[in-house]
């Protein structure tokens, strides 16, 4: 099982990255970089999840993904809808996965 990380960022408000790819089981985990952010599903998603208001980097809120849906689901802070949505795409296990994001210094996560 690996662990993605979604950072939640503002000026501009925006998750980073704004769409991530996983695989069933995977574990998404949303890390707040500054602001009053949550991740909440999209009416219909699996799971209809809500992380709750995520403050500062010390506790974050993690969650497994359980979806068995290809299409994975779309989610979005209820602060900042719409302008801060994101996606998660999930695909089935064995797929490759696209190398992760880099920050603009070029450093990984
Ligand atoms: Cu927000």
């Amino acid at each position: 099982m690996a662990r993605h990380e979604v950072h939640m960022k503002q000026g501009p408000n925006r998750y980073d990255p704004e769409t991530v790819t996983i695989h069933i089981n995977d574990e998404v985990v949303w890390v707040n970089d500054g602001g009053t952010h949550n991740a909440a599903g999209d009416n219909g998603s699996p799971g209809g999840f809500d992380t709750g208001d995520v403050v500062g980097t010390s506790a974050p809120k993690q969650f497994n993904v359980l979806s068995t849906d290809p299409h994975g689901f779309r989610y979005s802070c209820t602060a900042h809808h719409p302008t801060m949505v994101g996606h998660v795409i999930v695909v089935p296990a064995g797929t490759p996965l696209a190398p992760p994001a880099k920050k603009a210094d070029g450093k990984s996560y």
